[in-house]
């Protein structure tokens, strides 16, 4: 039985802020409400970045996430992940019962505390921010109290170590009209027990929830619910979170013609804009799509849209999967392709949400016997992999490579089909109608191949599949009946593309002496993500040698080896790393020289008489119009009686060159330097012929 007794001492503050009897009033006498609410204290909170896509993982367990962002999320190239909330809840099958909180505990059917932080450092580790759904604008709907999921008991107004009665605004009945802005704010939402977020106690407690989850190291939150906290309470919770000028913040304010707007909430983080997702319905729902990208197109310049800086865009999330306000996984092709348009257009943040379908809108994610979510595999269940899928994903990695880009090359068919570039970054063209569309696209982007990344499939930085070459900044394509193509400067074939090895990838060789029946490389680049064991498979390169070339950028590489089959080589458990273009592992020996290099073909040798009887013989030279080697040069060896000599590595261009012995005595060939070509040049008291006089 919970207590009623006072279980802690603290000073309550009881009175409403004067900034929201300020907002009520406002209200009251129809003043546009969000003109008064004022300047914040606080900074614009962060941007999200230039990877500023979000997976929503939709009632995935922290494990299955975990998992995600190291397999499919970092390497597309998501910024973030969204969690649902991770905090204790009510029981019972249906997937909003952790929308209903009963502690802050860290323990939910979608995983412990413990998973939970490995979620985050696992996510963070694959370059992908973890962002917290944060419900805090209530607790339970529960009238009749109950046992929450770690084990609280919990009354409908009373959390034991957590809130009492007092804790909660007092109207204590269900908000019944939204155009009265106190109803919405200290009413209940849906019978939720309406937190008094005006007391200096409850937003510390909401503070401490948020901070526990910033020291855990997440990257930001969502914030459930924000309409029905007044914006003046949110910033004083927000102003006592830590480093919240670094965190990444969307919050719900559902836009609706209502006296709590967006707007108001501009100072804590982004908002997101619903009637973005509302418009793409009526598109890709409806009969045409040109209208999106006419003029300025959908966004900031529209009426009642959320400026770019503050603006968080998606398809759907889950509750407008189930309302049908907006397109949903149901909606095959119109949805898919408005995912595509909302990664390749420049309005707001996105998120893409990924969940499970269903037909009954309180249906709960696949769980074991005792309520526990079974971790979404892909495949398995009713998960649908949204943001997996091969279009999608790949329309992230479009997103980041135009990042910063300007919509151009506009073109509609006046109806049904669009295409636009974003800059010489990308271009995409989008297909809503019944049929193939064939035409000349013109575009901005550099001449080469392309793979159209709607289709080709990547494997680490190797794509394959359809390309088209753009030339004179024009391709010629056919789009097929409700089909998008899209083609990015990240996905070149040709030249210089992700297709062909670039001068700053790494090539491991690897010896064969452990004669496995196959060879693999598993490694990360820098701080990326690890390859999925058992990494990739290597391919002969030379006799005793395999090799793979890692699209490593510059950056350092870490790496093991194994057969395919459980026997590894991870350099005796620390892992090889290599930098640099060339790596060659022999029994545990790494150098930097490649084994398979062939005789060199191109490399001028130099041989010079001894008949000067020099203590040392130096060649100071040039290749072609590079720079000089420091004087004396480099030095010649004995290669056979009476002669020394020295390979250059003029990559078959000319050489230009002096002799000396070190001490200041030279020949220079009179003055004039002497010039040699191709791959042999012998010296002989002035004297020069382009045969090797060691035979
Ligand atoms: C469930 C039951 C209820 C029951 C309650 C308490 O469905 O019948 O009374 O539990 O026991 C989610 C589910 C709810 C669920 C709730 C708690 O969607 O069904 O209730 O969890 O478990 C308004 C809010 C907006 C809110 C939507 C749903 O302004 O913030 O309603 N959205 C968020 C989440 C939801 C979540 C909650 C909030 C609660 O995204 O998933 O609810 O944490 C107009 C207005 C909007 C209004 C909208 C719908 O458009 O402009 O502001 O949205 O109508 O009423």
């Amino acid at each position: 039985m919970f207590s009623n007794v006072l279980h802690r001492t603290r000073s309550r503050e009881r009175s409403r802020s004067k900034g929201r009897l300020a907002l009520a009033l406002a209200a009251v006498l129809a003043i546009p409400a969000f003109a008064s609410v004022g300047t914040a204290a606080l900074a614009e909170a962060a941007a999200p970045g230039p990877k500023d896509t979000i997976a929503v993982l939709f009632s995935y367990t922290w494990d299955a996430i975990a998992r995600e962002c190291t397999d499919t999320l970092g390497p597309a190239g998501y910024g973030y992940v969204q969690t649902s909330p991770p905090q204790e809840h009510v029981k019972g099958p249906q997937w909003w019962t952790y929308y209903q909180p009963v502690s802050y505990k860290l323990d939910s059917r979608l995983g412990t505390e413990a998973e939970f932080q490995n979620m985050v450092n696992t996510c963070k580790q694959a370059g992908v921010g973890v962002i917290v759904d944060a419900v805090i604008n209530h607790m339970s709907g529960q009238s009749a109290g109950g046992t929450g999921w770690a084990g609280t008991q919990f009354q409908h107004y009373d959390y034991p170590g957590t809130y009492s009665s007092q804790d909660f605004h007092s109207c204590r009945r269900d908000i019944a009209n939204y155009q009265d802005r106190w109803e919405v704010q200290e009413c209940n939402l849906v019978n939720l027990a309406d937190l008094n977020t005006g007391s200096t106690y409850v937003q510390n407690t909401i503070a401490g929830y948020l901070n526990k989850l910033v020291d855990m190291g997440v990257a930001g939150f969502r914030i459930d619910a924000v309409k029905h906290i007044a914006a003046s309470d949110m910033q004083a919770i927000w102003s006592k979170v830590k480093n919240h000028d670094s965190l990444y913040v969307v919050q719900e304010v559902i836009r609706a013609n209502e006296p709590i707007q967006p707007e108001e909430y501009t100072s804590v983080g982004d908002i997101h804009e619903f009637a973005y997702g509302r418009k793409l319905k009526e598109a890709f729902g409806g009969g045409t799509i040109n209208w999106l990208i006419e003029g300025n197109g959908i966004g900031s310049t529209w009426s009642g849209f959320l400026p770019q800086s503050n603006a968080a865009v998606f398809v759907d999330n889950h509750d407008t999967e189930r309302n049908h306000e907006t397109l949903s996984y149901a909606d095959g092709a119109a949805y898919d392709l408005a995912q595509v348009f909302t990664l390749a257009w420049n309005y707001g943040s996105p998120s893409i949400h990924s969940g499970y379908s269903f037909s009954d809108n309180n249906a709960g994610p696949i769980t074991d016997a005792s309520g526990a979510v079974i971790d979404p595999m892909k495949g398995q269940g009713n998960w649908t992999f949204k943001h997996a899928q091969n279009d999608i994903m790949n329309m992230v990695g479009f997103r980041n490579a135009t990042y910063g880009t300007a919509v151009t090359n506009k073109w509609t068919n006046g109806s049904n089909a669009i295409a636009f570039g974003r800059g010489s970054a990308g271009y995409v063209a989008i297909n809503r109608s019944g049929s193939p569309i064939s035409r000349t696209f013109t575009t901005s982007l550099p001449d080469g191949t392309y793979y159209n990344v709607i289709d080709a499939v990547r494997t680490g930085s190797t794509w394959s599949g359809p390309t088209v070459t753009v030339s004179g900044g024009q391709f010629t394509a056919t789009v097929g009946a409700n089909d998008a193509l899209a083609l990015h400067v990240g996905a070149k074939a040709a030249p210089g593309g992700g297709g062909t090895p670039a001068g700053d990838d790494l090539t491991v060789y690897y010896s064969t002496s452990k004669n496995w029946s196959a060879y693999n490389v598993h490694y990360r680049v820098g701080t990326g993500a690890w390859t999925t064991a058992p990494g990739v498979a290597m391919s002969a390169a030379c006799t005793g040698w395999v090799s793979k070339t890692i699209d490593s950028n510059g950056e350092s590489v870490t790496a093991a080896f194994n057969n395919g089959s459980g026997t590894w080589d991870n350099n005796g458990g620390q892992d090889y790393a290599f930098s640099g273009t060339t790596a060659a592992v022999n029994n545990g020996v790494v150098t930097t020289t490649n084994p398979c290099a062939a005789a060199p073909t191109d490399d001028l040798t130099v041989y010079y008489s001894t008949s000067k009887n020099w203590s040392a013989y130096n060649v100071h030279y040039r290749v072609g119009a590079g720079a000089w080697t420091a004087v004396p040069g480099v030095a010649m060896s004995a290669v056979c009686t009476g002669w020394v000599s020295r390979t250059i590595d003029s990559n078959g261009a000319s050489v230009t060159a002096a002799f000396n012995n070190g001490s200041g005595v030279w020949d220079n060939n009179g003055g004039k330097d002497y010039s040699f070509t191709g791959n042999t040049a012998a010296v002989n008291n002035g004297a020069v012929t382009t045969v090797n006089p060691c035979g």
